[in-house]
Protein backbone atom coordinates (compact mmCIF):
# COMPACT_ATOMS: atom_id res chain seq x y z
CA UNK A 1 0.00 0.00 0.00
CA UNK A 2 1.05 3.39 -0.92
CA UNK A 3 0.30 5.88 1.82
CA UNK A 4 -0.03 9.50 1.24
CA UNK A 5 -1.44 13.03 2.04
CA UNK A 6 -3.89 15.18 0.13
CA UNK A 7 -5.11 18.81 0.41
CA UNK A 8 -8.79 19.45 0.26
CA UNK A 9 -10.23 22.64 1.21
CA UNK A 10 -7.29 23.91 2.40
CA UNK A 11 -6.59 21.15 4.75
CA UNK A 12 -4.24 18.70 4.97
CA UNK A 13 -5.90 15.45 5.34
CA UNK A 14 -4.54 11.80 5.58
CA UNK A 15 -5.45 10.51 1.93
CA UNK A 16 -6.68 7.26 1.79
CA UNK A 17 -4.26 3.97 1.34
CA UNK A 18 -3.76 4.37 -2.41
CA UNK A 19 -3.46 0.38 -3.94
CA UNK A 20 -0.23 -0.15 -5.58
CA UNK A 21 -0.06 -1.76 -8.99
CA UNK A 22 1.29 -4.92 -7.77
CA UNK A 23 -1.66 -5.24 -5.11
CA UNK A 24 -4.26 -4.94 -7.64
CA UNK A 25 -2.87 -7.41 -10.09
CA UNK A 26 -2.42 -9.67 -7.72
CA UNK A 27 -6.35 -9.10 -6.90
CA UNK A 28 -7.48 -10.09 -10.02
CA UNK A 29 -5.52 -12.99 -10.37
CA UNK A 30 -7.65 -13.55 -6.69
CA UNK A 31 -10.86 -12.74 -8.23
CA UNK A 32 -10.22 -15.18 -11.42
CA UNK A 33 -8.87 -17.54 -9.10
CA UNK A 34 -11.68 -20.96 -9.52
CA UNK A 35 -10.04 -22.94 -6.52
CA UNK A 36 -8.12 -25.22 -8.98
CA UNK A 37 -7.26 -22.64 -11.70
CA UNK A 38 -7.50 -19.46 -12.83
CA UNK A 39 -10.25 -17.88 -15.83
CA UNK A 40 -8.37 -15.35 -18.25
CA UNK A 41 -12.08 -13.52 -17.80
CA UNK A 42 -14.77 -14.24 -15.84
CA UNK A 43 -17.20 -12.80 -18.01
CA UNK A 44 -15.78 -13.21 -21.67
CA UNK A 45 -13.62 -16.89 -20.99
CA UNK A 46 -15.07 -17.90 -17.98
CA UNK A 47 -12.72 -21.72 -18.56
CA UNK A 48 -8.86 -22.59 -18.36
CA UNK A 49 -7.23 -21.94 -21.33
CA UNK A 50 -3.85 -23.77 -22.16
CA UNK A 51 -1.37 -20.80 -22.68
CA UNK A 52 -3.41 -18.33 -20.65
CA UNK A 53 -2.14 -20.86 -17.60
CA UNK A 54 1.14 -20.79 -18.45
CA UNK A 55 1.70 -16.71 -18.62
CA UNK A 56 -1.11 -16.60 -15.61
CA UNK A 57 1.78 -19.03 -13.81
CA UNK A 58 4.47 -17.06 -15.12
CA UNK A 59 2.59 -13.52 -12.80
CA UNK A 60 1.10 -15.98 -10.21
CA UNK A 61 4.72 -17.36 -9.15
CA UNK A 62 5.17 -14.12 -7.50
CA UNK A 63 2.48 -13.72 -5.52
CA UNK A 64 1.92 -18.05 -4.16
CA UNK A 65 4.13 -20.39 -5.89
CA UNK A 66 1.88 -22.99 -4.77
CA UNK A 67 -0.70 -21.70 -6.64
CA UNK A 68 0.90 -20.95 -9.44
CA UNK A 69 2.07 -24.97 -9.40
CA UNK A 70 -1.72 -25.93 -9.09
CA UNK A 71 -2.33 -24.31 -12.40
CA UNK A 72 0.12 -26.08 -14.04
CA UNK A 73 -1.07 -29.04 -12.20
CA UNK A 74 -4.67 -28.40 -13.51
CA UNK A 75 -4.46 -28.48 -16.68
CA UNK A 76 -1.91 -31.12 -16.98
CA UNK A 77 -4.38 -33.26 -15.72
CA UNK A 78 -6.56 -33.13 -18.63
CA UNK A 79 -4.03 -34.10 -20.92
CA UNK A 80 -5.14 -36.61 -23.81
CA UNK A 81 -3.38 -40.09 -23.80
CA UNK A 82 -1.45 -38.87 -27.02
CA UNK A 83 -0.02 -35.98 -25.48
CA UNK A 84 -1.91 -33.20 -26.83
CA UNK A 85 -2.95 -30.40 -23.95
CA UNK A 86 -6.44 -28.97 -24.74
CA UNK A 87 -6.66 -25.42 -25.33
CA UNK A 88 -9.53 -25.35 -22.99
CA UNK A 89 -10.34 -27.52 -20.16
CA UNK A 90 -14.17 -26.84 -19.19
CA UNK A 91 -15.62 -25.66 -15.90
CA UNK A 92 -18.57 -27.86 -15.48
CA UNK A 93 -19.60 -25.26 -12.99
CA UNK A 94 -20.52 -22.62 -15.82
CA UNK A 95 -23.75 -22.76 -17.86
CA UNK A 96 -23.11 -24.15 -21.56
CA UNK A 97 -24.20 -21.47 -22.99
CA UNK A 98 -21.55 -19.01 -21.29
CA UNK A 99 -18.73 -19.97 -23.81
CA UNK A 100 -18.87 -21.25 -27.52
CA UNK A 101 -17.52 -23.30 -28.41
CA UNK A 102 -19.02 -25.33 -25.45
CA UNK A 103 -18.44 -28.58 -24.65
CA UNK A 104 -21.90 -30.35 -26.83
CA UNK A 105 -19.40 -28.68 -29.76
CA UNK A 106 -16.27 -30.94 -29.07
CA UNK A 107 -17.49 -33.69 -27.90
CA UNK A 108 -13.76 -34.46 -26.36
CA UNK A 109 -14.47 -37.42 -24.39
CA UNK A 110 -16.97 -39.15 -27.26
CA UNK A 111 -14.74 -37.88 -30.48
CA UNK A 112 -11.65 -37.62 -28.87
CA UNK A 113 -11.98 -41.24 -27.20
CA UNK A 114 -9.18 -42.71 -29.95
CA UNK A 115 -7.10 -40.29 -29.36
CA UNK A 116 -6.94 -40.77 -25.72
CA UNK A 117 -9.23 -37.39 -24.08
CA UNK A 118 -9.77 -38.00 -20.75
CA UNK A 119 -13.57 -39.60 -19.51
CA UNK A 120 -13.73 -37.03 -16.29
CA UNK A 121 -13.38 -33.98 -18.17
CA UNK A 122 -14.86 -31.91 -20.76
CA UNK A 123 -12.04 -29.84 -23.01
CA UNK A 124 -11.85 -28.48 -26.29
CA UNK A 125 -9.63 -30.98 -29.27
CA UNK A 126 -7.36 -28.42 -30.44
CA UNK A 127 -3.88 -27.23 -28.65
CA UNK A 128 -2.51 -23.79 -27.65
CA UNK A 129 0.71 -22.41 -27.88
CA UNK A 130 3.87 -24.58 -25.84
CA UNK A 131 4.70 -22.21 -22.92
CA UNK A 132 4.02 -24.60 -20.43
CA UNK A 133 7.73 -26.03 -19.73
CA UNK A 134 8.87 -22.56 -19.72
CA UNK A 135 5.90 -21.35 -17.29
CA UNK A 136 6.75 -24.60 -14.94
CA UNK A 137 10.67 -24.06 -14.97
CA UNK A 138 10.42 -20.11 -14.24
CA UNK A 139 7.36 -21.47 -11.20
CA UNK A 140 10.42 -23.89 -9.58
CA UNK A 141 12.89 -21.24 -9.90
CA UNK A 142 10.48 -18.92 -7.72
CA UNK A 143 10.54 -21.06 -4.55
CA UNK A 144 12.68 -24.33 -5.34
CA UNK A 145 12.36 -25.70 -1.15
CA UNK A 146 8.28 -25.32 -1.79
CA UNK A 147 8.95 -27.52 -5.61
CA UNK A 148 10.96 -30.10 -4.44
CA UNK A 149 9.25 -30.37 -1.33
CA UNK A 150 6.06 -30.97 -3.79
CA UNK A 151 7.69 -32.80 -5.87
CA UNK A 152 6.48 -30.12 -8.15
CA UNK A 153 9.01 -31.19 -11.33
CA UNK A 154 8.86 -34.71 -11.19
CA UNK A 155 4.98 -35.02 -11.35
CA UNK A 156 5.03 -32.67 -14.37
CA UNK A 157 7.57 -33.25 -16.58
CA UNK A 158 6.28 -36.96 -18.09
CA UNK A 159 3.62 -34.83 -18.97
CA UNK A 160 5.29 -32.00 -20.76
CA UNK A 161 7.90 -34.02 -22.29
CA UNK A 162 4.65 -36.25 -23.89
CA UNK A 163 3.05 -32.98 -25.00
CA UNK A 164 6.60 -31.68 -27.04
CA UNK A 165 6.31 -35.59 -28.52
CA UNK A 166 3.00 -34.88 -29.56
CA UNK A 167 4.05 -31.77 -31.11
CA UNK A 168 6.82 -32.93 -32.58
CA UNK A 169 5.91 -36.30 -34.18
CA UNK A 170 2.39 -36.07 -34.85
CA UNK A 171 2.04 -32.44 -35.97
CA UNK A 172 4.84 -32.05 -38.35
CA UNK A 173 2.82 -31.59 -41.25
CA UNK A 174 5.23 -29.74 -43.28
CA UNK A 175 8.26 -32.92 -42.95
CA UNK A 176 10.56 -30.32 -42.17
CA UNK A 177 11.25 -30.58 -38.18
CA UNK A 178 8.63 -27.60 -37.49
CA UNK A 179 5.04 -27.80 -36.10
CA UNK A 180 1.99 -26.81 -37.75
CA UNK A 181 -0.88 -25.42 -36.39
CA UNK A 182 -4.57 -26.66 -38.01
CA UNK A 183 -6.66 -23.86 -36.38
CA UNK A 184 -5.88 -20.06 -35.99
CA UNK A 185 -7.26 -20.71 -32.18
CA UNK A 186 -4.17 -22.82 -32.19
CA UNK A 187 -1.79 -20.06 -32.74
CA UNK A 188 -3.94 -18.16 -30.07
CA UNK A 189 -3.52 -14.97 -32.14
CA UNK A 190 -6.88 -16.09 -33.84
CA UNK A 191 -8.52 -13.55 -36.47
CA UNK A 192 -4.65 -12.17 -37.60
CA UNK A 193 -4.21 -11.43 -41.19
CA UNK A 194 -1.52 -13.47 -41.21
CA UNK A 195 -4.62 -16.50 -41.70
CA UNK A 196 -6.65 -14.31 -44.18
CA UNK A 197 -5.13 -16.18 -46.81
CA UNK A 198 -5.38 -19.99 -45.30
CA UNK A 199 -8.71 -19.28 -43.92
CA UNK A 200 -10.10 -18.00 -47.46
CA UNK A 201 -10.16 -21.34 -48.49
CA UNK A 202 -12.09 -22.27 -45.95
CA UNK A 203 -15.88 -23.00 -46.81
CA UNK A 204 -17.84 -21.25 -43.48
CA UNK A 205 -20.19 -23.63 -41.80
CA UNK A 206 -23.73 -21.61 -41.65
CA UNK A 207 -24.44 -18.60 -39.58
CA UNK A 208 -27.46 -20.41 -38.32
CA UNK A 209 -25.76 -23.54 -36.92
CA UNK A 210 -24.27 -21.72 -34.17
CA UNK A 211 -24.62 -18.68 -32.26
CA UNK A 212 -21.46 -16.89 -30.71
CA UNK A 213 -21.55 -15.62 -26.83
CA UNK A 214 -18.44 -13.55 -26.94
CA UNK A 215 -20.63 -10.37 -28.30
CA UNK A 216 -22.67 -10.52 -24.76
CA UNK A 217 -19.32 -9.15 -23.38
CA UNK A 218 -17.11 -7.61 -26.14
CA UNK A 219 -18.23 -5.07 -28.97
CA UNK A 220 -18.53 -6.20 -32.39
CA UNK A 221 -16.24 -4.05 -33.71
CA UNK A 222 -13.45 -5.14 -31.51
CA UNK A 223 -13.88 -8.85 -32.33
CA UNK A 224 -13.70 -11.30 -34.89
CA UNK A 225 -15.60 -11.07 -37.72
CA UNK A 226 -18.90 -13.59 -38.38
CA UNK A 227 -17.26 -14.83 -41.40
CA UNK A 228 -14.16 -15.36 -39.76
CA UNK A 229 -16.28 -17.49 -36.91
CA UNK A 230 -18.05 -19.84 -39.61
CA UNK A 231 -14.42 -20.76 -40.91
CA UNK A 232 -13.31 -20.89 -37.42
CA UNK A 233 -16.46 -23.49 -36.70
CA UNK A 234 -15.85 -25.56 -40.14
CA UNK A 235 -12.39 -26.27 -39.44
CA UNK A 236 -12.90 -27.22 -35.74
CA UNK A 237 -15.90 -29.48 -36.75
CA UNK A 238 -14.48 -31.12 -39.82
CA UNK A 239 -11.32 -32.19 -37.29
CA UNK A 240 -13.58 -33.12 -34.67
CA UNK A 241 -15.67 -35.07 -37.31
CA UNK A 242 -12.58 -36.68 -38.14
CA UNK A 243 -11.81 -37.75 -34.60
CA UNK A 244 -9.19 -35.51 -33.56
CA UNK A 245 -6.92 -37.53 -36.20
CA UNK A 246 -3.56 -35.51 -37.06
CA UNK A 247 -3.77 -36.04 -40.80
CA UNK A 248 -5.03 -34.61 -43.97
CA UNK A 249 -7.20 -31.24 -42.89
CA UNK A 250 -7.59 -27.94 -44.87
CA UNK A 251 -5.72 -25.50 -42.55
CA UNK A 252 -1.63 -26.36 -42.26
CA UNK A 253 0.52 -23.48 -41.09
CA UNK A 254 4.04 -23.45 -39.95
CA UNK A 255 3.83 -20.17 -37.40
CA UNK A 256 7.31 -18.34 -35.97
CA UNK A 257 6.07 -17.82 -32.54
CA UNK A 258 4.67 -21.10 -31.91
CA UNK A 259 7.68 -23.07 -33.09
CA UNK A 260 10.33 -20.27 -31.26
CA UNK A 261 7.73 -20.83 -27.96
CA UNK A 262 8.97 -24.56 -28.74
CA UNK A 263 12.39 -24.39 -28.85
CA UNK A 264 11.95 -22.40 -25.49
CA UNK A 265 10.43 -24.68 -23.76
CA UNK A 266 12.45 -27.20 -24.74
CA UNK A 267 15.41 -25.42 -23.96
CA UNK A 268 13.46 -25.00 -20.05
CA UNK A 269 12.64 -29.08 -20.43
CA UNK A 270 16.38 -29.35 -20.67
CA UNK A 271 16.63 -27.62 -17.73
CA UNK A 272 13.90 -29.68 -15.47
CA UNK A 273 15.70 -33.04 -16.81
CA UNK A 274 19.02 -31.79 -15.26
CA UNK A 275 17.45 -30.71 -12.57
CA UNK A 276 15.62 -34.15 -11.72
CA UNK A 277 18.91 -35.80 -12.34
CA UNK A 278 19.37 -36.63 -16.14
CA UNK A 279 21.17 -35.40 -18.82
CA UNK A 280 19.28 -32.25 -20.85
CA UNK A 281 21.74 -32.65 -23.90
CA UNK A 282 19.88 -34.17 -26.21
CA UNK A 283 16.87 -31.68 -25.22
CA UNK A 284 19.01 -28.78 -25.99
CA UNK A 285 19.92 -30.48 -29.37
CA UNK A 286 16.09 -30.39 -30.13
CA UNK A 287 15.53 -27.26 -28.93
CA UNK A 288 18.85 -26.13 -31.62
CA UNK A 289 17.48 -27.92 -34.39
CA UNK A 290 13.81 -26.19 -34.10
CA UNK A 291 15.68 -23.25 -33.83
CA UNK A 292 18.11 -24.32 -37.38
CA UNK A 293 14.56 -25.42 -38.90
CA UNK A 294 12.90 -21.93 -38.13
CA UNK A 295 15.30 -19.94 -39.66
CA UNK A 296 15.94 -22.47 -42.70
CA UNK A 297 11.67 -22.61 -43.07
CA UNK A 298 9.96 -19.08 -42.11
CA UNK A 299 13.37 -16.42 -42.36
CA UNK A 300 13.03 -13.85 -45.33
CA UNK A 301 16.54 -12.18 -45.19
CA UNK A 302 15.24 -9.79 -47.48
CA UNK A 303 12.74 -8.39 -45.76
CA UNK A 304 14.31 -9.05 -42.09
CA UNK A 305 11.27 -11.01 -40.88
CA UNK A 306 9.77 -14.31 -39.92
CA UNK A 307 6.78 -15.41 -41.89
CA UNK A 308 4.28 -17.91 -41.64
CA UNK A 309 4.62 -21.15 -44.18
CA UNK A 310 0.90 -21.97 -45.52
CA UNK A 311 1.65 -25.74 -46.35
CA UNK A 312 -2.02 -26.43 -47.88
CA UNK A 313 -2.05 -23.14 -50.37
CA UNK A 314 1.29 -24.50 -52.18
CA UNK A 315 3.75 -24.37 -49.12
CA UNK A 316 4.82 -20.64 -49.64
CA UNK A 317 5.26 -18.00 -47.56
CA UNK A 318 2.64 -15.71 -46.46
CA UNK A 319 4.20 -12.14 -46.33
CA UNK A 320 2.16 -10.55 -43.63
CA UNK A 321 4.20 -8.35 -40.93
CA UNK A 322 2.50 -10.21 -37.43
CA UNK A 323 4.09 -9.89 -34.36
CA UNK A 324 4.45 -13.81 -34.43
CA UNK A 325 7.40 -13.02 -36.65
CA UNK A 326 9.50 -10.98 -34.37
CA UNK A 327 9.03 -13.72 -31.09
CA UNK A 328 12.22 -15.90 -32.44
CA UNK A 329 13.82 -13.17 -30.73
CA UNK A 330 13.79 -14.70 -27.09
CA UNK A 331 15.96 -17.59 -28.24
CA UNK A 332 19.29 -17.02 -26.80
CA UNK A 333 21.31 -18.62 -30.11
CA UNK A 334 19.17 -17.22 -32.87
CA UNK A 335 22.53 -15.92 -35.29
CA UNK A 336 23.56 -12.55 -35.25
CA UNK A 337 22.79 -12.32 -39.11
CA UNK A 338 19.02 -13.04 -38.11
CA UNK A 339 18.87 -11.26 -34.68
CA UNK A 340 20.58 -7.81 -36.32
CA UNK A 341 18.03 -7.13 -39.10
CA UNK A 342 15.01 -8.43 -37.02
CA UNK A 343 16.07 -5.98 -34.17
CA UNK A 344 15.68 -3.67 -37.12
CA UNK A 345 12.38 -4.83 -38.40
CA UNK A 346 10.77 -4.25 -34.96
CA UNK A 347 11.96 -1.05 -34.59
CA UNK A 348 11.14 0.07 -37.95
CA UNK A 349 7.93 1.61 -39.28
CA UNK A 350 5.93 -1.79 -39.20
CA UNK A 351 6.08 -2.00 -35.73
CA UNK A 352 7.87 1.38 -34.01
CA UNK A 353 9.06 -0.13 -31.33
CA UNK A 354 10.54 1.81 -28.43
CA UNK A 355 9.37 5.35 -30.89
CA UNK A 356 6.41 4.97 -32.82
CA UNK A 357 4.07 3.34 -30.20
CA UNK A 358 3.73 2.53 -26.70
CA UNK A 359 3.75 -1.40 -27.08
CA UNK A 360 4.43 -3.39 -30.08
CA UNK A 361 0.85 -3.75 -32.10
CA UNK A 362 0.19 -7.15 -33.09
CA UNK A 363 0.12 -6.63 -36.98
CA UNK A 364 1.66 -4.25 -39.20
CA UNK A 365 1.36 -0.61 -38.85
CA UNK A 366 1.59 -0.65 -42.56
CA UNK A 367 -0.48 -3.53 -43.12
CA UNK A 368 -3.22 -2.64 -45.60
CA UNK A 369 -5.48 -4.75 -42.89
CA UNK A 370 -4.00 -2.71 -39.80
CA UNK A 371 -7.20 -1.83 -37.37
CA UNK A 372 -6.44 -0.52 -33.89
CA UNK A 373 -9.16 -1.96 -32.37
CA UNK A 374 -9.89 -5.56 -33.58
CA UNK A 375 -8.64 -8.09 -31.77
CA UNK A 376 -5.01 -9.75 -33.47
CA UNK A 377 -5.62 -7.18 -36.48
CA UNK A 378 -3.34 -4.34 -34.86
CA UNK A 379 -4.28 -4.05 -30.74
CA UNK A 380 -1.02 -4.74 -28.43
CA UNK A 381 -1.26 -7.68 -26.15
CA UNK A 382 0.19 -8.16 -23.53
CA UNK A 383 2.27 -11.74 -23.35
CA UNK A 384 3.53 -10.57 -27.02
CA UNK A 385 4.83 -7.37 -25.53
CA UNK A 386 6.27 -9.86 -22.63
CA UNK A 387 8.26 -11.85 -24.65
CA UNK A 388 9.13 -9.04 -27.01
CA UNK A 389 10.51 -7.22 -23.96
CA UNK A 390 12.63 -10.56 -23.04
CA UNK A 391 13.69 -10.78 -26.19
CA UNK A 392 15.04 -7.25 -27.01
CA UNK A 393 16.68 -7.60 -23.35
CA UNK A 394 18.26 -11.14 -24.14
CA UNK A 395 20.09 -9.32 -27.33
CA UNK A 396 20.99 -6.30 -25.86
CA UNK A 397 18.57 -3.67 -26.36
CA UNK A 398 18.68 -2.85 -22.59
CA UNK A 399 17.26 0.70 -23.30
CA UNK A 400 14.43 -0.48 -25.27
CA UNK A 401 13.81 -2.92 -23.35
CA UNK A 402 12.75 -0.76 -20.47
CA UNK A 403 10.77 1.66 -22.27
CA UNK A 404 8.70 -0.70 -23.40
CA UNK A 405 8.41 -2.28 -19.70
CA UNK A 406 7.39 1.18 -18.48
CA UNK A 407 4.61 1.86 -20.93
CA UNK A 408 3.37 -2.02 -20.19
CA UNK A 409 2.93 -1.20 -16.66
CA UNK A 410 1.43 1.97 -17.00
CA UNK A 411 -1.12 0.52 -20.05
CA UNK A 412 -1.92 -2.25 -17.54
CA UNK A 413 -2.84 0.06 -14.80
CA UNK A 414 -4.77 2.76 -16.21
CA UNK A 415 -6.70 0.39 -18.31
CA UNK A 416 -7.64 -1.97 -15.95
CA UNK A 417 -5.84 -4.88 -17.08
CA UNK A 418 -7.49 -4.92 -20.95
CA UNK A 419 -6.84 -7.64 -22.43
CA UNK A 420 -5.95 -5.64 -25.70
CA UNK A 421 -5.11 -1.69 -26.84
CA UNK A 422 -4.56 0.61 -28.99
CA UNK A 423 -0.68 0.29 -29.66
CA UNK A 424 -0.38 3.77 -30.24
CA UNK A 425 -2.70 5.73 -27.38
CA UNK A 426 -2.90 2.48 -24.96
CA UNK A 427 -6.82 2.83 -24.56
CA UNK A 428 -7.88 -0.54 -23.75
CA UNK A 429 -10.17 -2.88 -25.59
CA UNK A 430 -11.81 -6.52 -24.92
CA UNK A 431 -12.06 -7.41 -21.03
CA UNK A 432 -10.90 -6.02 -18.55
CA UNK A 433 -9.02 -7.61 -15.06
CA UNK A 434 -7.85 -9.87 -17.92
CA UNK A 435 -5.60 -12.84 -16.49
CA UNK A 436 -2.45 -12.80 -17.91
CA UNK A 437 -2.11 -9.12 -18.46
CA UNK A 438 -2.49 -8.96 -14.45
CA UNK A 439 -0.29 -11.98 -14.44
CA UNK A 440 2.49 -10.54 -16.36
CA UNK A 441 2.24 -6.98 -14.70
CA UNK A 442 3.25 -8.80 -11.73
CA UNK A 443 6.23 -10.36 -13.66
CA UNK A 444 7.57 -7.16 -15.17
CA UNK A 445 7.57 -5.58 -11.53
CA UNK A 446 9.49 -8.70 -9.89
CA UNK A 447 13.28 -7.85 -9.56
CA UNK A 448 15.14 -8.93 -12.34
CA UNK A 449 17.17 -11.63 -10.87
CA UNK A 450 13.97 -13.63 -9.95
CA UNK A 451 12.53 -13.31 -13.52
C1 LIG B 1 -10.48 -18.78 -28.54
C2 LIG B 1 -8.42 -16.84 -23.80
C3 LIG B 1 -8.20 -16.85 -25.30
C4 LIG B 1 -6.73 -16.61 -25.67
C5 LIG B 1 -6.56 -16.39 -27.17
C6 LIG B 1 -7.50 -15.27 -27.60
C7 LIG B 1 -8.94 -15.64 -27.26
C8 LIG B 1 -10.55 -17.47 -27.76
C9 LIG B 1 -11.78 -16.66 -28.17
O1 LIG B 1 -9.05 -15.85 -25.86
O2 LIG B 1 -9.33 -16.77 -28.01
O3 LIG B 1 -9.46 -19.59 -28.03
O4 LIG B 1 -12.88 -17.09 -27.82
O5 LIG B 1 -11.65 -15.65 -28.84
O6 LIG B 1 -7.37 -15.02 -28.96
O7 LIG B 1 -5.22 -16.08 -27.47
O8 LIG B 1 -5.96 -17.70 -25.29
O9 LIG B 1 -7.92 -15.68 -23.26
Amino acid sequence: MEHTTERRGGALRPARPRVSLRDRAARVLDANWTGTSTVPSRTLYPHQWSWDSAFIAIGLRHVSPLRAQGELETLLAAQWGDGRIPHIVFNPAVALDAYFPSPDFWRSSTAGRAAGAPAAVQTSGIVQPPVHALAAWLVHRADPGLSRSRGFLARVYPGLAAWHRYLLHRRDHGGAGLVSVVHPWEQGMDNSPCWDAPLSRISPAPALSFRRADLEHGAADDRPTDLDYGRYVRLAADYRDAEYADSGGEFAVEDPSFNALLAASEHALARIACELGARGTARHARAERLTAALVRRLWDPLAGMFFCRDLRGGGGLVREYGVSGLLPLILPTLPREVVRPLLETARGPHFGVGDQVRMAPSYDLLGPAFDPHRYWRGPAWFNTNWLLEYGLRLHGEHARAGRLRTAMLDVAGASDFAEYVDPRTGAGCGARRFGWTAALTLDLLAERTTR
